[in-house]
């Protein structure tokens, strides 16, 4: 009646992807509509990293404790947590489409080598013909949605921005800090369109961005990974604040371009990135993949 997903009706398709290390698990399920049929939906489910303020409740108010094993001085036990403590982050993509599926479904990868000529014949009318809505992004701007979860505003329509948590972050504890910096300006599609003209933007966000951070959650700029996506799943023009200290997803070598390097390169160079050729990789189901493959690229 809230408006909340009914995780209770949710019938389970397939695991997408799971991960024992960071304690993650992508489900496809369906949901069925009254009239409409079943609809697809994607739910992660992740276990939250521990926070120092709650351990001695875990440890006192723990509903049972029943011992695994001992052997000399070592032991291991089943701890299991009182209810407030248990809390696992569940993120939901519903109605998901196709291209979500294929986005969070384990596959094979694939670097390409993107030259201008590639991304003009290939890769931007690919992305203007598919690519995933940015509606959550246009909600975010008109404060439609999360406008208060906002942390940050520059309102100016060219040069300003939006800094909020990124859904991935839970804000409850600083380690694995995730916010966004989406810009106000439409049009700007990824780093790809970026030239000295976004100077002044791209300043803006890296500045702002790092005192607003230090403001409310008191991490220090040096103590911060600021990096575009190439290429984004969004094409929105967005900054991605993380701490330092967390391994966060998309931040390899073949997908991040701190933010600082982009201002650099721009300065020395307008056109920097209309004239380089950019390297990302590609999942073996992606179209685009297929797109390069035609064109003998990969
Ligand atoms: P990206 O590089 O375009 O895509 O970054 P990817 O890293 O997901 O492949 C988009 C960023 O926006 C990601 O870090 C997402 O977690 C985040 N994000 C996506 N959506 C749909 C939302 C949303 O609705 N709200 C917020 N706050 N963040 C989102």
């Amino acid at each position: 009646a809230d408006g909340s997903f009914p995780l209770a009706e949710l019938c389970v398709r397939r695991v997408l992807r799971e991960s024992a290390r960071d304690k993650t698990i992508f489900l496809h399920g369906q949901v069925n509509g009254a009239s409409e049929g079943a609809k697809d939906a994607i739910v992660i489910l992740e276990k939250t990293p521990f926070h120092e303020e709650s351990i001695s409740d875990l440890l006192k108010k723990h509903t049972k404790l029943q011992l695994q094993m001992s052997n000399d001085i070592y032991s291991t036990y089943h701890l299991y947590p009182p209810p407030q403590l248990s809390e696992i982050k569940t993120t939901v993509v519903y109605p998901a489409t196709e291209k979500h599926l294929q986005k969070y479904l384990r596959q094979e990868v694939y670097l390409i080598r993107e030259t201008r000529e590639d991304y003009k014949n290939i890769t931007l009318p690919f992305i203007q013909s598919q690519s995933f809505s940015i509606q959550w992004v246009y909600n975010i701007l008109e404060k439609k949605a999360e406008a208060d979860r906002i942390i940050h505003e520059n309102p100016d329509p060219s040069n300003g921005f939006v800094l909020l948590p990124d859904f991935k972050w839970n804000q409850k504890q600083l380690d694995d800090l995730y916010l966004i910096a989406i810009c106000h300006r439409r049009g700007i599609k990824s780093l790809r369109d970026l030239t000295s003209e976004h100077l002044p933007l791209l300043k803006n966000i890296l500045q702002e961005g790092k005192e607003a951070i230090l403001k409310r959650f008191g991490v220090a700029g040096s103590q911060l990974r600021i990096y575009f996506h190439y290429q984004p799943s969004y094409f929105h023009l967005h900054v991605h604040f993380t701490a330092l200290g967390y391994d966060a997803p998309g931040c390899s070598v073949e997908k991040a371009h701190l933010l600082a390097e982009v201002i650099d390169n721009l300065e020395l160079d307008p056109q920097y990135y209309q004239k380089r050729t950019l390297t990302f990789a590609l999942r073996a189901d992606e179209a685009l993949l297929k797109k390069f493959q035609e064109a003998g690229k990969a």
